[in-house]
């Protein structure tokens, strides 16, 4: 090991490798502190050169390499296991905006460029990156793509996915990959870049990316309107479809516990009367009448029923405080309690089933649990976080995901499986896919050095 530390050291620089514990700390632990790990030691490359210098050595001292970008995924994805032998590749040293291009719309960057800081680039030439979280402020277009990050725009732009024009990756044996085609249309061969997408850093390691961008629109328009139930907010957006089209970016179900959370946390106060449920839309269209269309829909709904009082931002500051209301939720549920997270997409017309089932099954198993369900509705997409005592997070774990099931849905709708959802993802999907998926991984990475145990686990991996 220390000869693999010395050889880490002369290619890249005292820079480039952290081995103190106290220089490793942040990297060693995820977001939530579910997982705390032990790393080898954290290498942190400038470039895509001496990233493939330290993978070529990884393999050859059989070591295992975790990436991390910005450390905010939510299912322990980025974090090394406790042996204190693997080694983690922090991307943050390469962060550089390559270009930004309005007339072609793209824009390249390196790995490790901040979320926030693309967002920023693209307005700066009057177009949209719609990747949009609560973690854009540290969240990479690494971490970003490899996660294949949802967020609350997916209704109208897509997920991450959709996005990707372009990757360069550096194998698992070292090899360097450029794929950094600027280009709208590509079927030259097999379209390799979506194996990098969504699979959490156990194939390859993203250096690089090209991002398509969207034409911005000027005029957006937020509005918080409460609801009785689930239902209503389904048949909510139905309408708001009907009136307003693909213009609706977001369509975001927040529960009345989840709006207590923030302004208990945070000091913020919801500004319509105290509901069960709550629905925070946005549109946005270049061409006039936005405005007017979206006030004709909310009157619609006041007056037929579906929506009992909402509002409308008047101005980019209050429609920036009613995000804050969805946005701080993830940090005030970490500050109220322990939760076991599930990140569930269902058919989006059973939404109001299985939020009666899954609460029906939980009063019945976990009794004093408390529910802290928000998400992307427009996306079938719910965080049905559940607060917990001492109650047993396997067992919660594991029913809310029969219901989800039974429904006919997915226990990972944006967030990925890392260590977090391994055991329940091996237990849900069929032999054949599961199969398929270990034959991807041997392919790409027969020695099972790159980010071992996350996504599939170490026993059905290469050894
Ligand atoms: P990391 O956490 O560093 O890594 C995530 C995974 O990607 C790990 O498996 C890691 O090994 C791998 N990885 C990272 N960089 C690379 C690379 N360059 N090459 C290969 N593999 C790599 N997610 C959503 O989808 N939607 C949301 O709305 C959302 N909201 C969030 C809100 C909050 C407050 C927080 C804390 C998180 C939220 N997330 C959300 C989760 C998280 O922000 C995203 O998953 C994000 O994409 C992770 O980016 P990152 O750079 O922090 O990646
Ligand atoms: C969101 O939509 C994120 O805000 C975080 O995906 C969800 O905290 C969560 O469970
Ligand atoms: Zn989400």
């Amino acid at each position: 090991m220390t000869d693999l530390l010395s050889r880490l050291k002369q290619a890249l620089g005292p820079k480039g490798v952290l081995t103190d514990a106290s220089d490793m700390e942040a990297y060693a632990i995820d977001w939530r502190k579910l997982f705390p790990g032990k790393p080898l030691a954290v290498v942190r490359p400038a470039n895509t050169q001496e990233v493939a210098a330290v993978v070529s050595l990884c393999k050859h001292y059989g070591t295992a390499l975790v990436p991390q970008g910005g450390n905010t995924g939510l299912a322990g994805g980025a974090v090394p296991d406790g042996s204190g032998r693997e080694i983690v590749l922090s991307l943050s040293r390469m962060n550089a905006l390559r270009s930004v291009d309005p007339i072609g719309m793209t824009l390249e960057a390196e790995a490790g460029l901040v979320l926030k800081a693309a967002q920023d680039a693209a307005e700066a030439v009057g177009r949209l990156l719609p990747i949009s979280l609560a973690a854009e402020g540290s969240a990479t277009i690494g971490g970003v793509i490899a996660t294949n990050a949802g967020g609350v725009n997916v209704l109208r732009y897509g997920m991450t996915r959709a996005l990707v024009l372009g990757l360069e990756v550096v194998l698992p044996d070292g090899s360097i990959v450029n794929g950094l085609r600027h280009l709208r249309k590509d079927n030259a061969g097999y379209d390799w870049k979506q194996v990098f997408i969504g699979t959490e850093g156990t194939l390859g390691i993203v250096t690089a990316a090209v991002l398509r961008l969207l034409p911005r629109p000027t005029q957006t328009v937020t509005v918080l309107v409460s609801v009785a139930d689930p239902q209503k907010a389904l048949d909510f957006l139905v309408c708001a479809q009907n009136e307003l089209g693909d213009s609706i970016s977001a369509f975001e179900l927040i529960s009345g516990y989840s709006i207590k959370l923030v302004e208990q946390h945070f000091g913020i106060k919801c500004p319509i009367e105290a509901s069960a449920w709550y629905v925070l839309i946005e549109a946005g269209a270049t061409l006039s009448g936005l405005r007017e269309a979206v006030e004709k829909a909310l009157e619609q709904a006041l007056e037929s029923g579906l929506a009992h009082d909402g509002v409308i931002a008047e101005s980019g500051k209050q429609a920036a405080d009613l995000w804050l209301l969805r946005e701080r939720i993830t940090e005030s549920e970490a500050k109220q309690s322990k939760s076991v997270k599930h990140d569930v997409s269902v058919p989006i017309p059973t939404i109001p089933d299985f939020l009666q089932a899954a609460e029906e099954a939980l009063a019945k198993a976990a009794p004093g649990t408390i529910i802290n369900c928000f998400g992307h509705l427009g996306d079938g997409n719910l965080h049905y976080n559940v607060l917990i005592k001492d109650h047993d997070p396997v067992l919660i774990n594991h029913m809310v995901h029969d219901v989800v099931m039974a429904m006919g849905g997915s226990i990972s709708a944006e967030h990925g499986i890392g260590q977090y959802r391994v055991a329940e993802l091996e237990s849900r999907r069929s032999e054949p896919e599961l199969h398929l998926s270990r034959q991807i991984k041997t392919a790409l990475d027969p020695l099972n050095i790159m980010n071992p145990g996350k996504v599939l686990s170490r026993q059905g991996s290469p050894s």
